[in-house]
């Protein structure tokens, strides 16, 4: 059967790349890519493009109408910094574009729905060090909040009307093609910028936090490896632990310093992003994961700052 794929948040950090992506896989005219802003000119002209408030019902049901999707990807959503700053539209985008678009999936048929969760659903009493699939979840961030609430919803959608949703808890995601949006993981992105530009940094997290990272080739090969996986290896509806690497501002900037040497790091005081990250785990175990679909990163510390660098330098 052929697939028709609808990407909405196609122009975010990674939309950006699951479009080039996914249109590689499959055909550029196979996946739809749907952002309320304007894209670049490399999504724009590989393939379709729509605009779309995943808010607006009825634009999102005239886009179901007219492409039919077998597969969704729901990436539009506020991070954790931002949404600290707009509480009640966080929830709202979070929250009822999930709803809208699991509404619209089980209208039309649509074979299979992605909606990412983030490490952002644990909380301040979650295990910290390789924190498990489940465990004590009490995330103290609007973002968190709406991310756990999706992953329930996710899961009753599958138990109720057998909607085929499948989802993963990003860790902070690296990535060199889209600028990140309003993260509290985004120091582990501006960190390469500055140093290549400046040669210097003031991070606004301190030197001791520790964070599980991931970088995007990884991200987005998991990503299109879970949608492929068959439905029956699934095991987990609500959102599976995923995870890459982990590390404190401090060793990143030792790594980078192996490629400039003059490199240097200061911090800032008094963020309010600080709090987020001390209410996250420091480590994630992905096994389930690695079990049910194979899930297995390609990128340690090393190769990551390695390929993050000689990409920002071209
Ligand atoms: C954020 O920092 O808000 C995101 C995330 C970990 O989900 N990168």
């Amino acid at each position: 059967m052929s697939e028709k794929i609808l990407v909405l948040g196609s122009n975010g950090q990674i939309g950006t790349e699951l479009v080039t992506a996914l249109r590689k896989a499959y055909t550029n005219d196979d996946v739809v890519a749907c952002d309320i802003r304007r894209p670049d000119y490399e999504i724009k002209n590989a393939g379709p493009f729509e605009f779309v408030n995943v808010l607006d019902k009825e634009i999102l049901k005239e886009i179901f109408l007219k492409y039919k999707p077998t597969q969704v990807y729901l990436l539009a959503a506020l991070l954790s910094a931002t949404g600290e700053q707009n509480p009640k539209l966080a929830w709202d985008l979070n929250m009822n574009g999930l709803l809208n678009v699991l509404d619209l999936a089980l209208a039309f048929k649509t074979a299979k729905v992605y909606w990412p969760s983030s490490i952002a659903a644990f909380g301040p009493n979650s295990p910290k060090d390789q924190t498990p699939q489940f465990c004590t979840m009490d995330p103290n961030t609007v973002y968190g909040i709406s991310k756990l609430a999706g992953e329930r919803w996710c899961e009753y959608y599958y138990q109720k009307y057998n909607l085929d949703v499948r989802s993963i808890r990003y860790p902070g995601l690296i990535s060199w093609k889209a600028a990140p949006g309003g993260g509290t993981t985004d120091y582990a992105i501006h960190i390469f910028h500055d140093a290549l530009k400046k040669g210097s940094y003031a991070s606004f997290l301190s030197a001791e936090t520790e964070l599980p990272m991931m970088y995007m080739e990884d991200a987005i090969r998991g990503t299109i490896e879970l949608m492929d996986a068959p439905a029956d290896q699934i095991q987990i509806r609500s959102s599976y632990n995923f995870a890459g690497v982990s590390f404190t501002p401090d060793v990143l900037a030792a790594e980078i310093r192996k490629h400039i040497p003059q490199f240097k790091l200061t911090y800032s005081e008094h963020d309010p992003r600080q709090a987020i990250a001390d209410s996250w785990p420091r480590s994630i175990d992905d096994s389930q994961a690695r079990t049910d679909w194979n899930w297995k990163p390609g990128f340690d510390l090393a190769k990551m700052t390695e390929d993050m660098l000689s990409n920002l330098k071209k």
